[in-house]
């Protein structure tokens, strides 16, 4: 007998999810659904290759190009392209600025423009792609601020708190995509059997009750006397709670979607002995702002540890910035260790 199809169950596709959220929005031109119908497509190309960059070593060891006649590209510069290539032609978008390039990514003259500005790390954590760590991608949208023809770098320079959409692919034991419109966050887990990423976290929040900090220790002496008491509460070494667990993976995105489930704090904050650190390693543009936006959407924050991510106006492209995110409370207590000790 053939198995009925049970009315409860629903399987509900990134594709479905997004236009149900568009018709939300009656003046909505479906632009923008396109736009993370490409993204969600970059993700799926980048994670079939994730799979395998254990292999790209055997693959290329008898020159530049392996057995199908690629050439073997690291995972990283490949994340890059895939981004660029499947975004550049489709008119959806003014201009682009990626983490892998120093200034923004024109659209080619021969496309049209559209009205959208993306900006991307294509593989955030890509030091530990050699140690098959989970790593990511994250990605904000932003509208153009520029009227018509090329985008300009103003386009690309925009507080967080522009934010059309944010959101990040993490390449871990499965692929998921995380991603908010302003109308809360959701997850969506690839089914590689059907290579469709499908509805598996919906609404997702903070959970009230954190149990995890994370942050690199090793660099503990390097910190602020605030970042150091901080880290001394979480702890439970000053008393006041019974302190949290730790874990530090050393890859954005696998942090914060760990925070994001688990509850907790992750932080990068500024290194005083690093010349390189002195305002954190984190890109504002890239890494802080669009995780910042996830943050608030899921009732979390995300400071530089003096005030709201979404708030700073951009300098420059890969202006850096210390970053303190997840649970409000966990991060307002973090600025005010900063503010009590550090000014
Ligand atoms: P990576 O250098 O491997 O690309 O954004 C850079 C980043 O990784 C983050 O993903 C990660 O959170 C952080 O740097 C790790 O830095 P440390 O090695 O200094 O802890």
């Amino acid at each position: 007998m053939q198995p009925e199809l049970n009315d409860h169950i629903k399987i509900t596709t990134i594709e479905r999810h997004i236009l149900d959220e568009q018709r939300h929005h009656p003046e909505a031109t479906g632009v923008l659904t396109q736009l993370l119908y490409d993204i969600a497509l970059a993700g799926k190309v980048i994670a079939s290759k994730t799979t395998r960059a254990g292999l790209a070593e055997i693959l290329g060891r008898t020159g530049e190009t392996n057995v199908q006649g690629e050439s073997v590209q690291k995972l990283d510069r490949f994340a890059d392209l895939t981004i660029h290539r499947l975004n550049d032609h489709t008119g959806r978008l003014a201009i682009m600025a990626s983490e892998e390039h120093v200034k923004p990514l024109a659209i080619p003259d021969k496309y049209p423009t559209g009205k959208y500005v993306l900006l991307f790390d294509p593989l955030d954590g890509s030091s530990n792609i050699d140690f098959n760590i989970p790593i990511g991608t994250i990605f904000g949208i932003y509208h153009r601020l520029s009227e018509a023809g090329p985008g300009t770098l103003a386009d690309c320079l925009q507080p967080g708190r522009n934010l059309v959409a944010a959101g990040y692919i993490l390449y871990g034991s499965s692929t998921m995509l995380v991603y908010s419109t302003g109308e809360g966050v959701h997850g969506f887990t690839l089914d590689p059997t059907v290579g469709e990423f499908l509805l598996s976290h919906r609404k997702i929040h903070f959970p009230k009750k954190p149990v995890y900090f994370s942050v690199n220790l090793g660099y503990r002496r390097f910190w602020s006397n605030g970042v150091q008491r901080f880290t001394d509460f979480l702890q439970g070494l000053d008393g006041q709670i019974s302190g949290l667990s730790l874990r530090y993976v050393g890859s954005l995105v696998a942090d914060f979607h760990r925070t994001l489930l688990s509850g907790g704090i992750f932080y990068y904050p500024a290194d005083s002995q690093d010349p390189k650190k002195p305002h954190g390693k984190l890109r504002l543009t890239y890494e802080a702002a669009p995780l910042a936006f996830l943050a608030q959407q899921a009732g979390g924050l995300g400071s530089n540890g003096q005030e709201n991510l979404l708030d700073i106006q951009p300098d420059s492209l890969h202006q850096r910035t210390p970053l303190f995110i997840g649970n409000r409370d966990l991060v307002e207590t973090a600025e005010a260790f900063i503010t009590k000790y550090d000014r």
